[in-house]
């Protein structure tokens, strides 16, 4: 074999390897593109497609935020909803109670500053900023407690800001709601 030869033999191999190559990435970007197109089409992914504005100093005299319409409620489709204010330096409801196995709609705002709602060991983060309302879909599969803290700093009580929610029994959820009105922690 000649040199040219040997030569030419090398760079088909390097051709053979970048054509590969190119492949796996331009199919990792199509995987990529796809999947981005999957969480927004369901909504799984932030921000969400629509923007909703309320006057935050407004939310307590009236509308969908005033406190007696706060808590989770059992709709007729068998979803819960959520609704919740974050405030310095509490969330109300400050226990949020909803029913494992549920789709649940979080709808939440903030009263004063931009505050945020994590849920421990869940997917569930976002942020509460004045003017918005913040939508996020969210399911649990296991009972229990979960840790609620406000992971945006909010001034100087912000590291005092933590809520709760408490996942219970489908049915026993439904059997609460059978009373009608809005459910938190409270009597529990
Ligand atoms: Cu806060």
């Amino acid at each position: 074999m000649s040199a040219e030869q040997a030569h030419d033999g090398s760079a088909e191999v390097a051709a053979r390897v970048e054509r590969r190559w190119a492949t796996i990435a331009v199919a990792i970007i199509v995987m990529m593109a796809l999947l981005a197109a999957f969480a927004g089409i369901h909504r799984a992914t932030m921000p969400q497609p629509r923007v909703e504005i309320i006057d935050p100093s407004r939310i307590h005299l009236s509308g969908e935020f005033v406190e007696s319409n706060l808590g989770s409620v059992l709709e007729a489709s068998g979803n819960v909803t959520v609704r919740a204010i974050g405030q310095q330096y509490s969330f109300t409801p400050a226990c949020i109670l909803v029913p494992a196995d549920t789709p649940i709609t979080l709808r939440a705002t903030s009263a004063d500053v931009v505050h945020g709602i994590l849920i421990q060991g869940t997917n569930v983060n976002t942020m509460l900023v004045p003017g918005y309302i913040s939508e996020q879909l969210m399911r649990f599969t296991k009972t229990g407690d979960y840790l609620m803290p406000c992971q945006e700093f909010c001034s100087f009580g912000h590291e005092g800001m933590w809520g709760k929610v408490k996942v219970i029994d489908k049915t026993d959820f439904a059997n609460r709601a059978k009373a009608g009105g809005r459910l938190s922690c409270v009597g529990q």
